[in-house]
């Protein structure tokens, strides 16, 4: 008797319990991702991707604010990074939100260890401090790019090693820092260009528009939008004037490309990174 009326009891306490797992999960996965970006598509399953954005940094204006070094840190080069570097390769949605922390797959170094220097060289972190992931804890900056974005880039991008080779491919293949010299439009310490120019002189050798997102006035990213079959495309907004980015990112009608001294710090460590091209000449013919 006495163990037929606990049974309703343990199924009630059952129930209970497996409702608060369930929600505390769900809040959890929502955190989670919330943590990894604002304007993505947040608990349901997400959907396939419509386009790619390959962020490109601009080292002269965030390194300006760097305080200190250390070996991972691009902007701690004897030498001012005066070229754009990559952010990542973003797969996004057309309506101005993405998706992110799609699969569940940690980044694992050793499945691109013969791109590392390559990666060391042109997809720097421009920071000191680690990064968060979707699914390891901290990690590389790398990490942080594949778990976050490489995750739903598929069907385009399969695995790991795909995604930071059409990164790179993209990168070498549409050199952006080349487009704007070509177009007269060169690092500058004070000089401004008219966004418009800088705009134009993509849109000419690119083919398609650009999104810039600015720093008080300085160029921070430029962003190159790719169709799934990696073709140019152009950008849903070519200035940072709507809600995709805030509004202390808009770019004024005259903007700089500038440089920064060398920094040189007290007990910092540095590392020159002096990797050649040509060791991976046969990837990537820059
Ligand atoms: O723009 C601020 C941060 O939002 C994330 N972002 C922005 C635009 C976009 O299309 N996709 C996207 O993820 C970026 O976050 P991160 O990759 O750096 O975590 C961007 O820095």
């Amino acid at each position: 008797m006495a163990t037929a009326r606990k049974a309703p009891r343990m199924v009630a306490i059952w129930a209970v319990v497996v409702v608060v797992v369930v929600v505390a999960a769900d809040l959890f996965g929502a955190a989670v991702a919330r943590s990894a970006s604002a304007r993505h598509a947040v608990g349901k399953k997400q959907r396939e991707f419509d386009y790619f954005a390959l962020a490109l940094q601009w080292p002269g204006t965030i390194c300006a604010s760097t305080r200190h070094c250390c070996a991972i840190n691009g902007c701690c080069r004897s030498e001012p990074l005066q070229t754009f570097t990559i952010h990542g390769l973003w797969p996004d949605y057309d309506d101005g939100t993405w998706p992110a922390c799609c699969r569940h797959t940690s980044f694992d170094m050793d499945k691109i260890l013969p791109l590392k220097p390559t990666l060391e060289k042109y997809w720097p972190s421009l920071y000191c401090s680690s990064s968060s992931t979707c699914f390891s804890g901290k990690g590389p900056f790398w990490a942080h790019e594949w778990e976050k974005h490489g995750t739903c880039s598929s069907p385009v991008v399969k695995d790991e090693l795909e995604y930071f080779t059409t990164a790179l491919d993209l990168y070498f293949k549409y050199n952006v820092t080349e487009m704007l010299a070509s177009g007269g439009i060169h690092v500058s310490n004070g000089k401004q260009y008219a966004l418009t120019d800088v705009i134009d002189a993509i849109k000419c050798a690119f083919g398609a528009s650009p999104q810039i997102v600015c720093k008080k006035g300085s160029v921070e990213e430029l962003r190159l939008c790719f169709d799934k079959d990696l073709k140019p495309l152009d950008c849903l907004t070519t200035t940072a004037t709507n809600e995709n980015v805030s509004k202390k990112k808009y770019c004024p009608r005259y903007i700089t490309l500038p440089t920064y001294d060398p920094i040189v710090h007290a007990n910092s460590t540095r590392e020159i990174i002096t990797v050649e091209s040509e060791v991976y000449g046969y990837l990537y013919t820059s």
